[in-house]
């Protein structure tokens, strides 16, 4: 059987956990703390930047979220998340690389700003604008549509809708994104959302990590 190798708490998981869980295949999972038991030489030895997620499938060990979802588009055909006509599969692919590349660092910032951990007000606003430039983006690729391609879920929705319904928390709201808006909520009342969403104990406890986490990715 596979194995998933995540923390509830890490949206790169998550995205492999909620594709795992929609095309409803099986796996078994190990949570990794990150504590600190991510630097252990039996953790480096499948994951040698110490991150998660790691999918082992036998003998074959992935790392790096997206490569990981191709991997399990590739071998399961049940539940398509990608599609295949050329623009729209762009269109996923970019939507996937925005949210990984753009919006992934302003969540960090914007977490890391209101937890307290870093008080640069200048970098918190240049945040917040870019935050915006992603938001103005994703709601004009929504257009009238449900999901970002057409009317079906797909690994663009999984990724980005991962990310998009924690910003009213951290000081960005929706409300001038109507589509965005309802597109979120319809995300996160999926069973797949609703399993996978950290608790507000898990997230308490998980805060003295988080302050090393961040600050070494936001000195990257
Ligand atoms: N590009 C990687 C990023 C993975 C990543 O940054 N994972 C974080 C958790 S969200 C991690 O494992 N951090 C532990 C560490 O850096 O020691 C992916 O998409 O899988």
């Amino acid at each position: 059987m596979l194995k998933l190798y995540h923390n509830p708490i890490s949206a790169n998981s998550r995205r492999v956990w909620i594709a795992l869980l929609e095309k409803e295949i099986p796996f078994e999972e190990i949570v990794v703390k990150l504590d600190g038991d991510q630097l252990t030489p039996e953790f480096l030895e499948i994951s040698p930047f110490h991150h998660i997620p790691v999918l082992v499938d036998d003998d074959f060990i992935l790392v790096e979220s997206l490569a990981i979802l191709d991997y399990l588009e590739a071998k399961y055909s049940q539940t398509p998340l990608l599609p295949t006509e050329a623009k729209a599969l762009a269109t996923v692919k970019m939507v996937e690389m925005v949210t990984v590349n753009e919006l992934s660092p302003i969540l960090t910032r914007l977490s890391s700003e209101m937890m307290g951990f870093t008080k640069e007000p200048d970098k918190l606003e240049q945040a917040k604008q870019k935050a915006h430039t992603v938001l103005k983006f994703f709601e004009s690729i929504l257009g009238e549509h449900s999901y970002f391609s057409n009317d079906c879920l797909t690994r663009a929705d999984i990724v980005a809708g991962t990310m998009i319904p924690w910003l009213p928390s951290l000081g960005v709201p929706l409300d001038k994104y109507p589509k965005l808006s309802v597109w979120s909520k319809r995300l996160i009342q999926r069973e797949t959302w609703q399993k996978t969403q950290p608790s507000p104990e898990a997230i308490e406890a998980f805060i003295p990590q988080m302050e090393t986490l961040m600050k070494a990715q936001l000195a990257n």
